[in-house]
């Protein structure tokens, strides 16, 4: 899979892309990731990317020129059409359906923001315009990359265990079950009995209890699109009721 990312802080993208499971796919040529600066599509000798907002106000925005420069450049390399992803507050919540969906595409441009952002007409290339959360942030460049993340770990190599990628905690719809390795003690800290009673049919129900408990108490909004079988629903039920 290809990635084109658009920004005007390149060693912001490259320098976390270098390690860990993305960095070793890039490595292998599982994943192909261009990082373009956004400054050398400008044609001034200043380079400039930002300008005024028309009717006034604060800050700066983006100009659109060099943007369209930069996707003209991209599908001439790559082939029209593109699919661009713009990062944004104004974006729809990025989800993991949303990075299980975006792995089937074979080729994604990414636009980093600045500023108070892009010049509207910008959006008229733009595919999809996606938001990481609610929360203030300098710019879309750590958003890009949080995208990239989620997305590139669907695509087939990159993850070397498949079945974590499937298993893994957002797919099942609940949080994580506690996970514990040696020792068994540290100080007065045991690691709980059932795990180590080689019980597996114990251990499952042990771990499908914390899941539920954990969600209950931390993402309740995850247990009301009921996807729970028939033993997570008793046990959900059991752990909602008044304690003893
Ligand atoms: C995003 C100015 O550039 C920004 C600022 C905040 C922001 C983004 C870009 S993308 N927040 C998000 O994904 O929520």
């Amino acid at each position: 899979m290809t990635f084109d990312v658009v920004t005007i802080f390149p060693a912001m993208i490259e320098a976390p892309l270098a390690g860990g499971i993305i960095g070793r796919g890039i490595e292998r040529g599982t994943l192909d990731v261009a990082v373009r600066d956004l400054r050398a599509f400008t044609t001034d000798r200043h380079r400039v990317v930002d300008d005024m907002p028309y009717g006034g106000g604060p800050g700066m925005v983006l100009k659109p020129e060099p943007i369209f420069r930069a996707l003209d450049a991209i599908e001439a390399e790559r082939g029209a059409p593109l699919t661009v992803i713009l990062t944004s507050p104004q974006g729809k919540p990025f989800t993991q359906a949303d990075a299980r969906r975006l792995s089937g595409v074979a080729h994604l441009v990414l636009l980093c923001g600045r500023y108070e952002g892009f010049d509207d007409r910008v959006r008229e290339r733009v595919t999809e315009e996606l938001s990481i959360g609610d929360y203030v942030l300098t710019g879309g460049e750590l958003p890009a990359l949080v995208i990239l993340d989620a997305v590139a770990r669907f695509v087939p190599g990159v993850v070397g265990d498949e079945q974590s990628v499937v298993d893994d905690s957002f797919s099942r719809g609940l949080l994580d079950f506690p996970q514990f390795t040696r020792p068994a003690e540290i100080g007065d800290l045991r690691v709980p009995d059932v795990l180590l009673s080689g019980n597996h049919a114990e251990i499952r129900r042990w771990r499908k209890r914390e899941a539920l408990a954990r969600t209950l108490e931390r993402r309740p909004d995850l247990l009301e699109h009921g996807e729970l079988d028939a033993e997570e629903q008793k046990l959900l039920r059991e752990l909602k009721l008044p304690k003893p």
